[in-house]
């Protein structure tokens, strides 16, 4: 396959961050007062009855003391506001392209440095000891929502490998299959989608993989059938429809960082204190409301992060 190198991509390609924003309708006020379903509401009732019959199943779990009790986005607007470049660099695209997306068979292979390496099928994951996680979300263009997640902690995951001792970054890799991802026959990014988190990140408690929001099985445009969620960092490190997590000791480079390096950092950390070139990262919208709010150190999880980052150069750490 033909990949463009980061100076061929036109700056209109590697802006999508942002792009589509001054384009289309911001969802806000006006947009969560006609939402369909309320906060709580259903994901099968705002499904298609074709979509998958895996999205929008009741999940069992826990509560955890990590959820935050601020006010959760409404489920219609988790589910038609979505970063999902395998299907559309437009954000109300992916709702009704993904509807179809099949998330039977799929399995997650653990791999790498690690002394009992293990290939997880998803239903053996839904059946581990799920907990709901209510986290703030922050994507890197200034938007920001509450999401009731289900997942489990991503160490669960990891300690069942047993990483050794030369595991010192963990590499995320997302389905590639441009038969099933329409988005993957245009070179936006340079497929498969890939993150990357350094290991006391990854075994981080707040860091996990969510298999489901409101309760159900994830819907396919927030990531059917397991995405990473890191409620520190900008949105895009929650990768989505993850096949294979390997436990590595380089550094790995994210599809962002390799499309434009200055731009999207391997940290990605929510910092106000350090602008994106283009834009401010002091204040973010939250989705449903009228006014800015500033954006808080860490995303507001600093009690339980700062300590991880203690040391070093934040600014040039970007
Ligand atoms: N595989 C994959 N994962 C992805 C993306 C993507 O394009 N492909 N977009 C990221 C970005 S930029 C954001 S903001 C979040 C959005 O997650 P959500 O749709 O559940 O809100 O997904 C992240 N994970
Ligand atoms: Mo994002």
């Amino acid at each position: 396959m033909l990949i463009k190198k980061p100076s061929d991509i036109p700056s209109s390609e590697i802006t999508p961050e942002g792009l589509y924003l001054s384009r289309r309708r911001f969802l806000g006020g006006a947009g969560a007062l006609v939402g369909a379903v309320a906060a709580g509401g259903a994901i099968s009732e705002i499904l298609s009855p074709s979509q998958s019959a895996l999205a929008g199943t009741k999940l069992q779990y826990s509560q955890s003391q990590y959820s935050t009790s601020e006010k959760q986005t409404p489920l219609n607007d988790i589910t038609h506001y979505n970063n999902y470049y395998e299907f559309s660099t437009d954000k109300y695209e992916p709702a009704d392209l993904a509807k179809n997306f099949n998330t039977r068979p799929w399995t997650i292979k653990v791999e790498g440095l690690a002394n009992k390496p293990k290939t997880f099928d998803i239903d053996a994951l839904l059946k581990m000891q799920l907990q709901e996680r209510i986290y703030r979300m922050r994507c890197v263009e200034g938007w920001s929502m509450v999401i009731p997640w289900v997942g489990i902690p991503l160490s669960a995951v990891l300690d069942d490998v047993q990483p050794n001792s030369k595991a010192k970054f963990v590499e995320f890799t997302s389905l590639k299959d441009p038969k099933r991802f329409p988005g993957q026959q245009r070179n936006v990014l340079d497929w498969p989608y890939v993150e990357g988190l350094r290991m006391d990140e990854a075994m981080h408690p707040l860091t996990i993989l969510a298999v489901g929001l409101y309760g159900e099985t994830l819907p396919n445009q927030d990531g059917a059938p397991v995405r990473l969620v890191v409620p520190w960092k900008y949105g895009f490190k929650g990768i989505k429809a993850i096949v294979n997590i390997k436990l590595v000791d380089y550094q790995p480079t994210s599809s962002w960082t390799k499309a434009a390096p200055n731009e999207y950092g391997f940290y990605s950390n929510v910092n106000p204190e350090v602008d994106h070139p283009r834009w401010s990262q002091a204040k973010e919208r939250r989705i449903g409301e009228f006014t800015k709010r500033p954006t808080l150190m860490f995303n507001g999880y600093g009690d339980q992060v700062a300590s991880l980052y203690t040391g070093m150069n934040l600014k040039k750490n970007y």
